[in-house]
Formats: structure tokens, C-alpha cells, sequence
């Protein structure tokens, strides 16, 4: 009996296990607040506290929260991302063009993402998805053995400016869900695309060695793409400046202090990269309950590695410099803190990546999506002159959970 058991497990095909977007199971979380009873919140709000108000204990207390901040984050911010319907997506192979469809109550949407495999290295082989495109060192990276998908970001959700708002496949799909930015539509599709290789559809790339990358505004969609989407192993966000890296409410500060820095009022005018009713926030940031240190605390325990550009104040570079520096502590708390890299680098042109900051990207991705064991990645610096405000932005403490 127990025999014929172990060979019949033996003939199972060897389908590798497909990861889940968001694994948090059996959370009770305090309900969201409405945007009139919200209170104003001068400092970084403390990552962990839970919207009850208990302070976190345990490791295995993250998962819950981690999912009552990507609740807050699309309520507020981006707008909902439509949960994965089973069995809606297929993909066919074309040479170097993956062309990926999703079905969804009788409508139907496809896309297409262009693939380059390495130069080097055995397949399957880890992968980049760029937003748009990938900015960093990417001849390097083929050839040490990484493949380069580009997502089209902007057929799934137009960013051309203020008239872009709901226009693209994401809103042809789901017309119902006119209002929701540009982000949170590019980061579905981003997970529509990861179906598609978990379903096989490139056999060359390994679906659970997945990296995504972005630089600017597309370095916002990147953010978003890995902070909600836990198959995706590391997550590069390059010059992403407000809305990305940097904290609405330090960001505030900065342009207090006189600096031509990018702030929330400002962003919502600019684009539709965020949900319409996020402009209600436009008078100052202290009413959200998360700014972005949460955000990118959202990616925590895998990795990230924020590169930002320390000579383009617009950017909010104080701002992204200390929100990197407050998310870190969530990987902190999970002891996982040389997962998480902040490099701030200027004297070059936004989105071209210096060589310095190539060297931590392939630190970064030796370690996390190539698996090369003794790689540092202990990257934490700046060439700005940043002083941090503990007390200010960060008056909470940073629990070491057990
Ligand atoms: C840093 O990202 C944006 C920024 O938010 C915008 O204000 C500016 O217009 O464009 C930047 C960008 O995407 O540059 C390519």
C-alpha cells in the first residue's frame, strides 16, 4: 500500500508550486477610516502599531499587517487591485514578444512584453521586469546571467498627464473601476504577467526568481508592483522621488523649508498616477494614516534596494533619504535588515545609473535572484548632507519581534 503510494507521488508532473500575491490568511483588522474622521498625524506614522492600536509582538504578526497597510495604500492612495480570477490568463511565445491575455466577466484585454534572455548562465534563468523598461546596468546584467522583460506599463494604463485618467487596457477590462490610478493598474498587470510565466509561458525564465525595477515615474510603478505582489523576489526603485521612495509628509516639510520639491498637492495635478479622490489629501499629508516608509515597508522581508539621485531636489531627496531610512526599520524589526539597501548617489543625469550604484544592483540581484550565497548587501548611504529628525519623523520605537 504504502508502496504504491510513493510511486504514484513519483509520476506527478513536476509543476513548481505557484506563489500567492498576498499570503496573509485569518486577519481581524480595525476597519478603515473615513477620510472626515481621520486624524492629523504630524510624524512618519509607527509601522507597528496595527489599526487596533495593539503594538506588533511576533514575526508572524507581520503578514496581517503588512496586508492592513496594502489596504490603506489602495483605499487612500491608488485605488483597489482586482484579485486574481482563476484560470483568466494565457500566454503565447512569439520569438522575443510574450504576448499575455486576461479574461475577465466576458471582456478581454492582451498585452505584449518583450523578453531578452542572458548571455550567460544555465536556464532557467532569474528575471527583471522592467516598468516600461529596465534603467539600470542592463547589458551587464544579460550578461551575468539575467533575462530583461519589459512591461508595458502605458498601453495597460496611459501617464501622458492629467487627461491620461482611465485610458488603457486596464480600463477596458474593468470599466467599472474608472478613478483608480495608474499604479495600481500597471501593478496588476505586472501579476497578470507573473501568472503567465508561472504558467510556463517563458520555460527559459524561473517564475520564482522574479526581480521587478522602474526608474522615475516608472520607479513609482515598481514600488508598487513589488509591494503588492509577494512572488516578487527583489525590488529595485530607482530615482521613483515622491509618490515612491520619499514620504508625502517629509516631502511637505521640504517645501516648507522654501525647496522646489515635489509634494502630494502638487502630484495629483500633474498626472493620474494615483486615485482621483487621493486629491482630497491635497491640502497636506498629515491626515494619511501610512506614508511611504510603509510602502516600502509593504515589501519587507524580501528585498528591496531604493536607489535615488541625491542632486534633483524636486525628487524630495531629504524626504526619500529619511523614508528609506524610516522603512528600513521593518526589515529591522523582522531581522532581515541587509535585505533592504539605500543608496543615494547625484552629479548625473536622472534615470542613468552611475557605476558605483551598478555594483550594489549586482549585489543585490547575486544575491536575490541569482541565490550566490556570501554577497554583502549592506548598503546604506548618501552623499547628500541630510541631517535625520528622529524625534520628528520618527518618534516610535522599533520593536525585535520574536
Ligand atoms: C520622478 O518621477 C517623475 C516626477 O514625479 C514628475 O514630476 C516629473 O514630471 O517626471 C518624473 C519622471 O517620471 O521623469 C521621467
Amino acid at each position: 500500500m504504502r508502496r504504491r503510494l510513493l510511486m504514484a507521488l513519483a509520476v506527478l508532473p513536476a509543476v513548481a508550486q505557484a506563489g500567492v500575491e498576498d499570503g496573509a490568511t485569518g486577519c481581524a483588522s480595525a476597519p478603515l477610516v473615513a477620510y472626515a474622521d481621520l486624524p492629523a498625524t504630524a510624524a512618519l506614522p509607527d509601522p507597528f502599531l496595527s489599526r487596533s492600536g495593539a503594538a506588533l509582538k511576533r514575526k508572524s504578526d507581520w503578514p496581517c499587517r503588512r496586508r492592513e497597510v496594502s489596504q490603506q495604500l489602495q483605499a487612500y492612495e491608488l485605488g483597489e487591485k482586482p484579485a486574481p480570477v482563476p484560470g483568466s490568463v494565457s500566454a503565447t511565445l512569439d520569438g522575443t514578444a510574450l504576448t499575455v491575455t486576461v479574461k475577465d466577466a466576458g471582456r478581454s484585454v492582451s498585452f505584449v512584453a518583450n523578453v531578452q534572455l542572458p548571455s550567460s548562465g544555465t536556464p532557467p534563468y532569474p528575471a527583471l521586469i522592467g516598468i516600461g523598461r529596465s534603467s539600470l546596468n542592463n547589458a551587464e546584467l544579460l550578461q551575468r546571467g539575467v533575462a530583461i522583460i519589459n512591461f508595458p506599463n502605458d498601453d495597460i494604463a496611459q501617464q501622458r498627464n492629467g487627461q491620461s485618467r482611465n485610458l488603457g487596457k486596464f480600463f477596458e477590462l474593468y470599466p467599472q473601476r474608472e478613478g483608480a490610478g495608474a499604479l495600481v493598474a500597471w501593478a496588476w498587470g505586472v501579476s497578470r504577467l507573473i501568472d503567465a510565466i508561472e504558467l510556463g509561458a517563458l520555460p527559459n525564465v524561473d517564475a520564482g526568481r522574479l526581480g521587478v525595477t522602474g526608474c522615475s515615474r516608472n520607479g513609482k510603478g515598481a514600488l508598487m508592483a513589488g509591494a503588492l505582489d509577494e512572488r516578487v523576489a527583489l525590488t529595485i526603485v530607482q530615482e521613483s522621488g515622491s509618490g515612491g521612495a520619499a514620504a508625502w509628509r517629509v516631502s511637505d516639510a521640504q517645501k516648507a523649508a522654501g525647496q522646489n520639491v515635489q509634494t502630494l498637492g502638487q502630484i495629483v495635478q500633474e498626472n493620474v498616477w494615483f486615485r482621483s479622490s487621493f486629491g482630497q489629501f491635497g491640502a497636506g499629508a498629515a491626515k494619511l494614516p501610512y506614508d511611504h516608509h510603509q510602502v516600502l515597508g509593504l515589501v519587507a522581508p524580501r528585498s528591496l534596494l531604493v536607489i535615488e539621485n541625491t542632486s534633483m531636489e524636486w525628487l524630495g531627496n531629504q524626504s526619500a533619504w529619511t523614508a528609506a531610512l524610516a522603512g528600513r526599520e521593518v526589515w529591522t524589526a523582522l531581522g532581515a535588515t541587509d535585505r533592504m539597501g539605500i543608496s543615494q548617489v547625484g552629479g548625473h543625469n536622472h534615470c542613468l545609473l552611475p557605476a558605483s550604484q551598478a555594483v550594489e544592483v549586482n549585489a543585490f540581484v547575486d544575491r536575490f535572484l541569482k541565490g550566490t550565497a556570501g554577497v554583502a548587501t549592506d548598503v546604506v548611504h548618501t552623499d547628500g548632507s541630510f541631517p535625520v529628525e528622529r524625534s520628528r519623523w520618527m518618534p516610535w520605537k522599533t520593536p525585535a519581534l520574536d
